[in-house]
């Protein structure tokens, strides 16, 4: 009976342990500009990070508060990133990125964040002088992006790993339990 009640036990813990994160909805992980935040330089794109991979046909609009629609150009999805391009420059003010997207387990889902723009006017200043020194400049700005994106890259794909690996661990640990308790169960006899 003793027996019973333990296998019983261990196999409740693998149910557990395998089943919470494979089959939950597709929620937003991170994003750029994060909800609530305040962007104080030129926003050129923004960026949504779902916890799992979407399906091709999200959907992403960006609103003013006053209800504009500012237009997002180049509405990409890449695995677990939909991003696009802003190509007006936004007024200071409050936004909602809404999004509508599907994730891996099929489930529709829907959301939205706000953040804040409020740039200094001597910031839109220099943003002017600074194009009008020519293209070298363009061009290492791309390039120290360019940089900082793959780096981010490294960094996501790293954090997916190090997941994957504490849910291995977690399995390896309670299936090395399941066998040390057996074998004290059989010993009690
Ligand atoms: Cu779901």
């Amino acid at each position: 009976m003793k027996k019973l009640t333990g296998a019983l036990a261990l196999v409740t813990l693998l149910f557990v342990f395998s089943a919470s994160p494979a089959f939950a909805h597709t929620h937003l992980d991170t994003s750029d500009p994060e909800e609530g935040s305040t962007v104080t330089e030129a926003l050129d794109s923004v960026t949504l990070y779902f916890e799992t991979v979407i399906e091709e046909s999200a959907v992403l609009e960006l609103q003013k508060e006053d209800g504009t629609e500012i237009t997002l150009d180049n509405i990409t999805v890449n695995d677990d990133e939909l991003s696009a391009d802003v190509t007006e420059p936004l007024e200071n003010g409050a936004y909602t990125l809404s999004w509508d997207i599907i994730g891996v387990d099929g489930h529709p889902m829907e959301d939205s964040l706000s953040f804040e723009v409020d740039i200094e006017e001597t910031a839109a200043e220099e943003a002017t002088e600074e194009d009008t020194n020519g293209q070298e400049d363009a061009s290492e700005e791309q390039a120290d992006e360019n940089e900082a994106a793959s780096e981010s890259d490294v960094q996501d794909t790293a954090a997916e790993d190090s997941n994957s690996n504490t849910l291995l661990i977690t399995i390896l640990l309670v299936a090395i339990i399941a066998v040390v308790a057996i074998v004290l169960l059989k010993r009690k006899k």
